[in-house]
């Protein structure tokens, strides 16, 4: 199949097909020639379509002004369900932009091409083409199969058939992971020929530009030792921070639409008004005017990627935890209460004090986080940010509690988050749903003490640091969110 044929599977229905009057389905389907751009000529390829690529990263290239120039292929993560979905509306969807102002639906038109994961022969294709210059992720921080030390995960059975697969046949072993798909690309394009290439990682985690390349060397190193100085010489790895509160789709974002457009869109993407990318790195071969799209291209991430991470993603993750156990469903129902709002100022205070941004920034940072929680317009379900705590705890709130601890402090605001996770993994408010609950679920066993000693340990935390202190504070809390469950 051609990457421009993955569109024709089924023809757009008119109007006319569409009974009048069944609900969501009245309404007419998203086309490329009545409602978006023509399909741009593919040079940026995309690993995991979900939500959060097509509010961000497919909305920067729809306002860079030279978009016309730059389509994405993109292609699914797990499911198909997504390509087949935008198959009969030519790849284009709406952004739902809810604001307490109202919700404003937007056109999409960015990507040209969308694929199911296990087109591989697309993607090889794609990466052996010298007009693709970029490839962006975005696939949970669980996707990368990183081990505890940051390298790739050798003993996961995926990796181990994709290192097989590649060794034994490199041009066309059916690979699975996503630093797999990212080997079998990158082979496909020194087979080629072709030269440099962006990779773009899109999720949060510190440092993820260095966070691909390790991955992705690690397993060229075993499939193809010389792999990696090509690597070395044509791949360029940027590291990004990236924000916009996406929420999974519900009927009432297709209603919207239809109320709004007339149009019957599956695909919708509900979203918030604010939004940020932060880059840094080259792009030896070109990008697109995504600067002009309020982009920002940096020196250096570090900052915007800790202010974003700490204050943002760990209020997150406390919310999560500890308001689900409140009996919260929202982030706007759990911020409306006023014990919830204070354990989160008390790990901004905690947090922001560790940040290298001036304290203005932070409060004025921390003020829109609040009036970002508190739109109404946005139903963002605290159990889906409770997911993969495996691979978020240590990354959004262990760093504090170890700044604290090396100042001869146990924060109450930062530990509050360890024992609400360890709450969640007993039982306790959302269900755990985590890409490495084998691990984690049996550090929630046992007695609270033991329990709370084994996940400080898993954290890399000293259960006896400050004199035992650390370990009490965090059972102190986790006993109450025990007692607080269901009340
Ligand atoms: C959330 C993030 O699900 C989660 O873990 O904390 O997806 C968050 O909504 C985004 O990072 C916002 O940019």
């Amino acid at each position: 199949m051609s990457h421009d044929e993955s569109y024709a599977a089924e023809p757009a229905p008119s109007a006319a097909d569409v009974p009048a009057g069944s609900g969501a389905a009245a309404g007419r389907r998203l086309s490329r020639s009545t409602d978006g751009r023509p399909a741009a000529p593919v040079r940026h390829v995309h690993l995991g379509v979900g939500n959060f690529f097509r509010a961000h990263a497919a909305w920067y290239t729809e306002h860079a002004p030279d978009a016309d120039g730059w389509g994405i292929a993109a292609f699914t993560g797990r499911s198909p369900a997504v390509a087949e979905a935008l198959a009969p509306q030519d790849g284009l969807y709406t952004l739902l932009i809810r604001g307490p102002e109202g919700n404003r639906p937007e056109v999409i038109s960015s990507l040209s091409a969308v694929h199911a994961a296990e087109d591989l022969d697309a993607l090889r294709h794609y990466f052996a083409d010298p007009a693709v210059v970029i490839v962006t992720s975005t696939v949970t921080e669980a996707g990368y199969r990183r081990n505890a030390s940051g390298g790739l995960d050798t003993t996961r059975p995926d990796v181990r058939d994709d290192i097989e697969a590649l060794t034994a046949d490199p041009a066309s072993g059916t690979v699975t992971s996503t630093p797999g798909k990212l080997v079998a690309g990158l082979l496909a394009r020194r087979a080629a020929g072709v030269g440099h290439i962006a990779l773009v990682p899109n999720d949060n985690v510190p440092d993820n530009g260095e966070m691909v390349s390790r991955v992705v060397c690690d397993l060229a190193r075993l499939v193809d030792e010389s792999l990696v100085d090509w690597i070395d010489e044509h791949v360029s790895f940027v590291t990004t921070m990236v924000d916009r509160i996406t929420p999974r789709t519900t009927e009432a974002d297709r209603e919207e639409v239809l109320r709004q457009t007339g149009i019957d869109d599956p695909e919708t993407v509900p979203t918030e008004p604010f939004t940020e990318w932060v880059l840094a790195g080259g792009f030896p071969a070109g990008r697109p005017g995504w600067d002009a799209s309020g982009a920002r291209f940096v020196d250096d991430v570090r900052p915007f990627e800790q202010r974003k991470l700490w204050l943002l993603n760990g209020s997150h993750s406390l919310m999560a935890y500890a308001g689900s156990i409140l009996g919260h469903e929202t982030v706007a129902d759990a911020i409306a209460d006023p014990e919830v709002l204070g354990w989160v100022e008390q790990w901004w205070d905690t947090a922001g004090a560790h940040l290298s941004l001036p304290e203005d920034d932070v409060a004025a940072y921390r003020q829109a986080l609040l009036d970002r929680y508190r739109n109404g317009q946005i139903r963002h379900l605290l159990a889906q940010i409770a997911a993969d705590g495996s691979q978020k705890i240590p990354i959004r709130a262990v760093p504090v509690v170890r700044a604290e601890l090396d100042e001869g402090r146990v924060a109450e605001g930062g530990t509050r988050i360890l024992a609400a996770w360890l709450a969640h993994l007993r039982g306790h408010g959302a269900p755990v749903n985590d890409a490495h609950a084998d691990e984690v679920t049996p550090l929630g066993q046992g007695s609270p003490v033991e329990a709370v000693r084994g996940t400080l340990t898993w954290l890399g935390l000293d259960p006896d640091a400050q004199d035992g202190r650390l370990a009490e504070t965090v059972e102190r809390q986790l006993t109450g969110f025990e007692s607080r469950d269901g009340a």
